[in-house]
């Protein structure tokens, strides 16, 4: 038997948390298209006949601007220095430049074995990877470089033997049930700001967060009840958040909701509020509750 844990890094919107879930085979991890998805570390367990992987979904690596953005790159950067193995996940369509050095240092600077991850082939033309493989076989020697496409699946069953085979022998670390560590207020936010992310462009997806204010079990008749706000940075992006009459915090609810009743399968009562906070992505008390509190 072999298992082991290993954290996946990369830049934001490489295709991280899209990785894990396909691994994992649950969505355990919001994806979205905007940067800056993921903002805590999320674990996810893969158990096969010969092993065990335990997964490390992690914030992507970018130029912190605020406080939370710290944390977050922190957390990701800490995660490398308590695995046995990094994945390495690019965008294979986008070109190298000096963000993918600095991400490759830290892998460097982990000093463990490294996987890289070629990832979105299925939106690549094909001549296009061999430069890429040079390029980053010149800035490291990783132990396997593995295209896959996240989205597909195709290449994935490969990549997963190529981190099998670089784990340590040993026993399985988490009963074989177990999937992630996500709380379930935790998982609560989370499906709000996906729909959130969804729904919203321009600096919103970076100004909002969402805090489970109440978690109410399921009554005699089966409701689960969940207050949730919304976190915004200005007065001007309330309006925004709500929409006209209430129409975007209606689609916003709508959806979580009918996600949230299929995941704990009973029905959910769903109140989301908007809330002003200035400089919440500052605020101690607030990084805090969202997982990225001070270590
Ligand atoms: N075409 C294509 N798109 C992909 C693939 N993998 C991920 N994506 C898309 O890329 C975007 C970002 O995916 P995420 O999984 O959220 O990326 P991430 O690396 O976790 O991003 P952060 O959490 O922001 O660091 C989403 O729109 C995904 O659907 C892939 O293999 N092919
Ligand atoms: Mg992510």
């Amino acid at each position: 038997m072999k298992s082991g844990f290993v954290s996946i890094i990369g830049r934001p919107n490489a295709g991280k948390s899209t990785l894990l879930n396909r691994i994992v085979g649950t969505k355990v991890a919001i994806v979205s298209d905007k940067p800056q998805t993921t903002r805590t570390r999320i674990l996810g367990v893969r158990n096969y006949p010969d092993g065990q992987v335990v997964l490390v979904d992690t914030p992507g690596i970018h130029k912190p601007m605020h406080k939370m953005n710290a944390r977050m790159v922190d957390a990701a950067v800490r995660s490398t220095r308590e695995v046995d193995l990094l994945v390495l996940v690019v965008d294979a369509t986008q070109p190298t430049g000096p963000g993918d050095r600095f991400v490759v240092g830290v892998v460097a600077r982990a000093g463990r074995p490294a996987v890289l991850a070629l990832n979105k082939v299925d939106a690549l033309a094909k001549p296009a990877l061999l430069p890429l493989i040079d390029w980053y076989r010149q800035q490291h020697p990783f132990s396997d470089i593995v295209p896959i496409s996240a989205l597909t699946g195709d290449g994935v069953d490969r990549l997963e033997r190529a981190v099998l085979d670089q784990l340590p022998e040993g026993e399985p670390l988490y009963p074989d049930d177990y999937l992630t560590d996500q709380a379930e207020r935790t998982l609560v936010a989370e499906i709000v700001r996906e729909k959130l992310l969804h729904h919203t462009r321009d600096e919103l997806p970076y100004t909002t967060a969402v805090i489970v204010e109440r978690f109410e079990e399921p009554d005699a008749s089966g409701l689960m009840k969940l207050y949730c706000t919304i976190l915004v940075e200005q007065e001007s992006q309330k309006p925004i958040v709500v929409g006209r009459q209430g129409a975007m915090i209606k689609r916003i609810g709508t959806e979580a909701r009918h996600e949230l009743e299929a995941f704990f399968g009973t029905r959910v009562f769903l109140d989301l509020h908007v809330k002003v906070r200035a400089d919440w992505r500052e605020d101690e008390r607030i990084l805090g509750e969202l997982g990225l509190g001070r270590r």
